[in-house]
């Protein structure tokens, strides 16, 4: 299989940790911001990443979009499952719906947020710094909707409360849910109030990356 990505996205990452958790090996192929579209969209009629091509005959040439490609694999290879048993599935799904619409795209607000601001020295190359401001463009990332998406994590972070006690979000094991909010909250690694106020996360973050063998995302290296 060959996993069409950007290196840092963190959906790419929730599609790693899937295809991870599975034993399932893939290639990857990172594509270059911008020129992406005019690979994918033909293909897919999306413009996003994460793109899995299976390379099975009988199989799907392309699947777009991480919750698919969840669906792909729990279909392809059955175990170890991605889901809860039967009666536990819908809450799965409900709560691995508003981490990938609604957190996912709140981190990413926060996340070049600071790497424009406080996080620039992390990488102040031009390169880098001309890239985070045309993904701040392109998203319409500015104090007004950062600080909404600050409010929505707040938000979350009460949600997935339940991780400190117990180390699955829905049922006795590992599901999309915990995979979706390990990727999708790990750009909050590498920022200092996230990384002091909730130790719980992080823990949680690193063990669902050993789980799926998947190396840990940067600040939590
Ligand atoms: N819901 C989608 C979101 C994917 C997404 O937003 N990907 C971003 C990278 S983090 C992307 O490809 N952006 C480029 C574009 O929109 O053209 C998924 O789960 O796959």
């Amino acid at each position: 299989m060959l996993l069409l990505q950007f290196s840092t996205s963190h959906y790419c990452r929730k599609a790693r940790l899937a295809l991870g958790y599975k034993g399932i090996s893939y290639e990857v192929e990172n594509l270059t911001p911008g020129l992406h579209r005019i690979k994918l969209k033909p293909m897919t009629g999306l413009t996003t990443v994460p793109v899995l091509l299976p390379q099975v005959s009988g199989l799907p040439d392309a699947i777009a979009d991480s919750t698919e490609i969840f669906k792909f694999l729990e279909s392809y290879q059955p175990e170890p499952s991605l889901l809860p048993k039967p009666e536990q599935q819908t809450a799965a799904w409900m709560l691995e719906d508003w981490l990938d619409e609604s957190i996912g795209t709140a981190t990413r607000f926060i996340y070049y947020d600071f790497r424009a601001g406080v996080g620039k020295q992390i990488d102040p190359s031009w390169f880098s710094q001309l890239l985070i401001q045309v993904v701040r463009r392109q998203y319409q990332i500015n104090a007004a909707t950062v600080n909404l998406a600050k409010q929505r994590i707040k938000l979350a972070l009460e949600v997935l409360k339940p991780w400190q006690e117990q180390p699955y979000l829905v049922g006795e094991s590992l599901s999309v849910a915990d995979i979706a909010a390990a990727a999708l909250l790990s750009p909050l690694a590498l920022i200092p109030e996230y990384r002091q106020e909730y130790p719980w996360l992080f823990a949680r973050i690193k063990e669902i990356h050993e789980i799926c063998r998947e190396p840990l995302p940067p600040g939590l290296v």
